[in-house]
């Protein structure tokens, strides 16, 4: 069975619900008989990129390693959806300009702060607000928000599942 390679380059805070939606993309494309795979801070910040932190530097890095990873993937025929905050618009920039054009979608996952703070399914938030870890996303590092993502999702104006539905209509339709 035929499919287009891809990547679906998800965006947002800590907390945004990003690894959620990109697990349900992937278990839909499954489901239709596409080849996937998702690349995130689990399986890529403990192994590939164990030398890395979370100052500016260290993200940028992060983030180069994985643009390339997930091009050489798309390369390999497979859809990829990588799930990481990348904070920076040069980056996502730099990322989105090793693929074709049509092959790249950035998936905005808008979520507040207020809200993923209010999640704090990991007490991050509640870290970082107390001053027990440094250099944390929308606290004390900054976060550039996608200006012109191929895909826009507001928290609470759907669930996830329908912004999963909605991104693979948009990646199929
Ligand atoms: C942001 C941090 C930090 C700091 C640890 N800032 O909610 P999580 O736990 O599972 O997702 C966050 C993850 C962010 O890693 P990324 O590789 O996606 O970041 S980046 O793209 O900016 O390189 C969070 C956890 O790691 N975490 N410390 N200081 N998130």
């Amino acid at each position: 069975k035929g499919q287009q390679p891809r990547c679906l380059w998800f965006t947002g805070l800590s907390g945004a619900g990003k690894s959620t939606i990109a697990n349900l993309v992937d278990k839909r494309l499954h489901a239709m008989g596409h080849h996937t795979y998702i690349l995130d801070g689990d399986n890529v910040r403990h192994g590939l990129n164990k030398d890395l932190g979370f100052t500016d530097e260290d993200r940028v890095e992060n983030i180069r390693r994985v643009a390339e990873v997930a091009k050489l993937m798309c390369d390999a025929g497979l859809i990829v959806l990588v799930s990481f905050i990348s904070p920076f618009r040069a980056e996502r920039e730099m990322a989105r300009e090793l693929f074709a054009e049509d092959e790249f979608l950035e998936v905005f996952v808008d979520t507040p702060i207020e809200v993923a703070e209010q999640r704090d399914v990991k007490g991050l938030y509640a870290k970082a607000r107390a001053g027990q870890i440094r250099n944390f996303t929308g606290i004390d590092s900054p976060y550039e928000a996608p200006e012109q993502p191929e895909i826009h999702l507001r928290a609470g104006e759907e669930s996830a599942e329908q912004m999963a539905e909605r991104i693979v209509r948009h990646l199929l339709g």
